[in-house]
């Protein structure tokens, strides 16, 4: 049985890691049994979570995880797709997780009010003497990583024009489809899913969650992929509450 590490449900998501999302819907479309426990980054072979627990292997990384489950279990995720979706799927992804990411980390971690309401929480169990310390360090680290993106260099506006870019081209590439591909899902699904819901949640308040609720066929895309993959997780729809009084 596969242990998936993950950090669990909160922020009106079922995971709030939108990278342990990736692995789990992936995990769900491969239809293998897995279980699922709370992770500590400290207890990844790569420092960060998910890592999956297989027959003793840890591996780490979520693409990584990926080709392993394909590998061991003989599976393709992108069966049905030729050379040139393969790369269009891996572009995809590529601008997901090392672009719009960032962009929607500055939206959640690096305003005062959304640190306040999510991440700051992470730290609640600590002690009371060190708890705020700690919560200044954490958001100094994603500052930090931020700006080393490139996407921290930029003012706010600037920002969310070009996590707006990315939020476009999804949205022109979805279409009327079911899924990012076509009418079957491929891996890329799992990682695009994965971060429009961490950008959508009504969780936070953010520009850029305004900017997304714009894409009628992407706040459908995630309702469908929710209802899909976590139909016993009680998502709030985009249309069901506004992101901001009008
Ligand atoms: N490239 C990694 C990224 C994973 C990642 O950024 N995980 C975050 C949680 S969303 C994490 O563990 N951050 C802690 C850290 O970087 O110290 C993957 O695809 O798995």
């Amino acid at each position: 049985m596969i242990t998936l590490y993950g950090v669990g449900e909160g922020f009106g998501l079922p995971e709030i890691s939108p990278y342990v999302t990736k692995t789990e819907v992936q995990l769900k479309m491969a239809g293998l049994a897995y279980r699922k426990l709370r992770g500590q980054r400290e207890d990844s072979p790569k420092g960060q979570l998910p890592y999956i627990d297989a027959g003793g292997q840890r591996i780490a990384d979520s693409t990584f995880i990926r080709g392993y489950l394909e590998r061991s279990f003989g599976l393709d995720l992108d069966a049905g797709l030729d050379a040139r979706g393969r790369a269009q799927a891996w572009a995809i992804e590529r601008m997901v997780e090392n672009h719009l990411s960032w962009v929607a980390a500055h939206a959640v971690w690096l305003d005062a009010d959304n640190f306040a309401k999510g991440p700051a929480h992470f730290f609640d169990d600590a002690p009371e003497g060190v708890r705020e310390a700690l919560r200044r360090d954490v958001q100094q680290r994603v500052r930090e990583t931020v700006l080393v993106t490139g996407v921290g260099r930029h003012s706010e506006p600037e920002i969310v024009a070009l996590g707006l870019r990315s939020l476009a081209a999804l949205s022109a590439m979805l279409g009327d489809s079911r899924y990012l591909m076509g009418d079957r899902p491929c891996g890329a699904d799992a990682t695009v899913f994965g971060l429009l819901a961490y950008i959508l949640t009504p969780f936070f308040e953010s520009e850029l969650r305004r900017q997304a609720e714009g894409f009628a066929n992407l706040t459908a895309y995630v309702d469908r992929m929710m209802a899909e993959f976590y139909p016993e997780f009680a998502w709030t729809p985009a249309a069901a509450e506004p992101a901001f009084a009008a």
